[in-house]
């Protein structure tokens, strides 16, 4: 019989770096969503204690920036290590903490391992541009200079991988990171800055205060967007959270990175090979119990392949293993909280109100998980994409609908307000580079023949419209983190203006 979530949580915790005494008081109940039990009791931050945070940021700041890039890419390969010893405990306490598989909480560690050795080999790639001058004995180039402190907000789904992604750049490119963790997952958190503490311990140029956590809800949050000091926040959450938080930044000429939500959605045409099909979109609809960013929402199969694949899907719904996410054999672990089930089954109630067809969805006991909330993944026959379908509920319900016609299709995957990650399953050349083209889907995420979740880290991760518009982890997003400085050199004697302008004395 596995140890209760709490009595795991207890071994897990202290080779994680993360004393008892951490995580045994304070007014913020933690609770494993896997049976609802409490896990821990943390102290959330108050006004002062963002205050301080970002204080000794910013002092930390002001040393590490002098350091240089490549030197300051080893503190984040000696954090990389640390990750590497600790991936089976870390794993583990994702698991308990925010209830996604353990396959997948490993592959939350691996995708921060992933992200430190980019930024490593990044430190030493921040290259500007050489650019050719018009005047004569002139030198135009593009300088990259650290940026200050950066605010991370990010989600209970991806509790230590999104911050990863920000900080292992952030750090790279010279600038030190204030983290708001979601106030569901702070375990995860004060165990990764735990390692990074100990990464910081081994090496020398390390000054103080380089990673700061502060615990804590909304408040914390706001606090942390509002602080003059702050360069640059990147947040990642609902499209709700996004429009507070996109505003509040610009009112104070502060640089914003949104993550928000996603409504992503598959196209299946004809051609498309049905049994990787079938299992691409289980994976991106039922993984994660329906709570990625990138979940796979809604799908537009043709005619021809419709009955099929539907019968299909839904023996897969109907069959999949909903549980305990530490138990073998398990893809469909507990949602979140009651607040998500309660809206996973208010919108299931709303479409059987508008007479759509709704397989699946129902509430599942666990054995000893008296308090957790699971629910067996929902498949929704829609005529048309309406109602809830133009909305992200964060839980496992997948719109499918029929539509022959490509261009209708790419103009159903694109008439919604999000526009994170987009998928077509096809063999046909043409389709598939017309998904991709300027008349193609309009996400930030655009694949063939794999579904809309599970980016690589290499990859710059994000969407447009309500998607929040920014861009994380690989490709060129750590030009984000940085500020471009415009340089030219005269080495000349004379003073030749710019565009020909004449002034002479
Ligand atoms: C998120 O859900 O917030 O593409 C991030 C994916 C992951 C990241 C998701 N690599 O599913």
């Amino acid at each position: 019989m596995p140890l209760s979530p709490a009595d795991e949580t207890r071994t897990l915790l202290a080779p994680l770096g993360v004393p008892a005494p951490r995580v045994s008081a304070g007014d913020l109940v933690v609770r494993s969503p896997i049976d609802g039990a409490e896990i821990g009791r943390v102290a959330e931050a108050d006004a002062e204690g963002v205050a301080r945070a970002v204080a000794a940021a910013e002092a930390a700041f002001l040393k590490w920036r002098c350091v240089p890039a490549p030197r300051r890419g080893e503190l984040v390969r000696l954090f990389g290590e640390e990750l590497r010893a600790a991936k089976a405990d870390l794993g583990c306490l994702i698991t308990l903490e925010c209830g996604k598989i353990l396959s997948e909480g490993l592959g939350e560690v691996q995708e921060m391992i992933d992200v430190c050795d980019f930024a490593v080999g990044l430190s030493r790639q921040l290259y500007g541009l050489t650019i050719a001058s018009e005047r004569p004995e002139h030198r135009m180039s593009e300088l990259w200079r650290p940026l200050g402190v950066v605010g991370v907000v990010s989600a209970f789904n991806f509790p230590v991988a999104v911050w990863a992604w920000n900080a292992a750049l952030a750090l790279v490119c010279g600038n030190a990171v204030v983290w708001k963790p979601s106030e569901k997952t702070p375990l995860t958190a004060l165990a990764v800055q735990s390692l990074f503490e100990r990464a910081a311990a081994r090496f020398p140029d390390a000054p103080e205060g380089l990673s700061q956590l502060l615990i804590g809800g909304a408040a914390v949050g706001e606090a942390l967007v509002d602080d003059a000091r702050v360069a640059l926040v990147s947040a990642t959450g609902s499209t709700a959270m996004g429009r507070k938080v996109g505003p509040r930044l610009a009112a104070r000429f502060a640089r914003a990175l949104l993550e928000l939500g996603g409504n992503n959605a598959a196209i299946v045409r004809p051609t498309a090979d049905l049994d990787l099909t079938l299992r691409a979109l289980a994976f991106s609809a039922m993984g994660t119990a329906g709570q990625r960013c990138t979940t796979l929402r809604r799908l537009f199969v043709h005619d021809d392949v419709y009955e099929p694949l539907l019968r299909r899907l839904k023996a897969a719904y109907s069959s999949v293993s909903i549980g305990d996410p530490r138990a073998e054999g398990v893809l469909v672990g507990p949602l979140i909280d009651a607040r998500a089930f309660d809206g996973m089954q208010a919108t299931l109630a709303k479409l059987r109100s508008m007479g759509a067809i709704v397989h699946g969805g129902e509430p599942v006991e666990v054995a000893r998980a008296p308090g957790g909330f699971y629910a067996r993944p929902a498949l929704v026959e829609m005529n048309t994409q309406t109602g809830p379908m133009l909305d992200e509920t964060f839980a496992p319900i997948l719109y499918v609908m029929r539509v022959a016609d490509l261009d209708e299709a790419i103009e159903l995957n694109n008439a919604v307000a999000q526009g994170l990650s987009s998928s077509i399953f096809t063999n046909d050349l043409r389709e598939a580079e017309t998904f991709l083209s300027e008349r193609g889907s309009d996400c930030g995420i655009a694949n063939v023949n794999i579904g809309p979740s599970g980016a690589e880290i290499g990859g710059a991760f994000g969407g447009e419209k309500e998607t929040g518009g920014g861009r994380e982890s690989g490709s060129d997003c750590w030009k984000a983190y940085m500020r471009r400085v415009t340089s030219t050199v005269n080495y000349g004697r004379g003073l030749p203006l710019a565009q020909g302008v004449r002034f002479d004395l």
